[in-house]
């Protein structure tokens, strides 16, 4: 049994996942006692350990094996020193195992020009941008996480529009850290 929670932070690319995990993790460090949560990068994972099968010319994107992934992501938070922590970031809740994750995060930006600008921002093509947006206006990753958790509470989406919803998103989750770990307490 794990001491510490895993989440998933989720959602479609640009909506803030990678920034939000950094600030859950400084909390988590910053905090009295510190709490020793860790960061795992699905996109570094699937590079550095070689999770595709080729690069996608058309949609600018590398294509994932999602059976290597999920083996290297079970090797991470399984056989690790088991005692949870984990901050996923990935834009897809496919392939994971409910047993694996306790809390799904779906951040939301549903102001579309926003998103529009972030994508924009990375030097995305326009099909890429226009089929994220899409995504996102149709509430894909949500609708994926809610199919796997069905446990209430599990699944919580958070607006992610402005600078202070990263701020208030990050707080929130550590509460719900903090409370986790307490009813956990052995
Ligand atoms: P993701 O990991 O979901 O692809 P990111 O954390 O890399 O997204 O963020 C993409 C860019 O958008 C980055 O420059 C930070 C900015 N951003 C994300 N969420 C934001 C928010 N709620 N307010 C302001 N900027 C945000």
């Amino acid at each position: 049994m794990r001491s510490l929670p895993n989440i998933i932070i989720t959602g479609t690319p640009g909506v803030g996942k990678t920034t939000t995990a950094a600030q859950i993790l400084s909390l988590a460090s910053s905090s009295s006692p510190s709490i020793n949560l860790k960061h795992l990068s699905i996109n570094d994972l699937v590079k550095t350990r070689e999770c595709h099968s080729g690069y996608d010319e058309e949609l600018q994107t590398l294509i994932v094996d999602e059976d290597k992934l999920m083996d290297e992501v079970e090797k991470e938070i399984e056989d690790g020193d088991g005692e949870g922590g984990w901050v996923i970031d990935w834009h897809s809740t496919a392939g994971f195992a409910v047993r694996w994750v306790d809390l799904v995060v779906v951040l939301r930006c549903e102001e579309t020009n926003v998103l529009f600008d972030r994508l924009s921002a990375r030097g995305y093509k326009d099909n890429k941008v226009q089929e994220n947006m899409d995504a996102e206006i149709f509430g894909v990753v949500s609708e994926e996480a809610k199919e796997g958790w069905e446990e209430e509470g599990q699944v919580v989406e958070l607006k992610s529009v402005e600078a202070e919803d990263i701020e208030e998103n990050a707080e929130r989750i550590m509460q719900w850290v903090k409370s986790w770990v307490k009813d956990h307490a052995t």
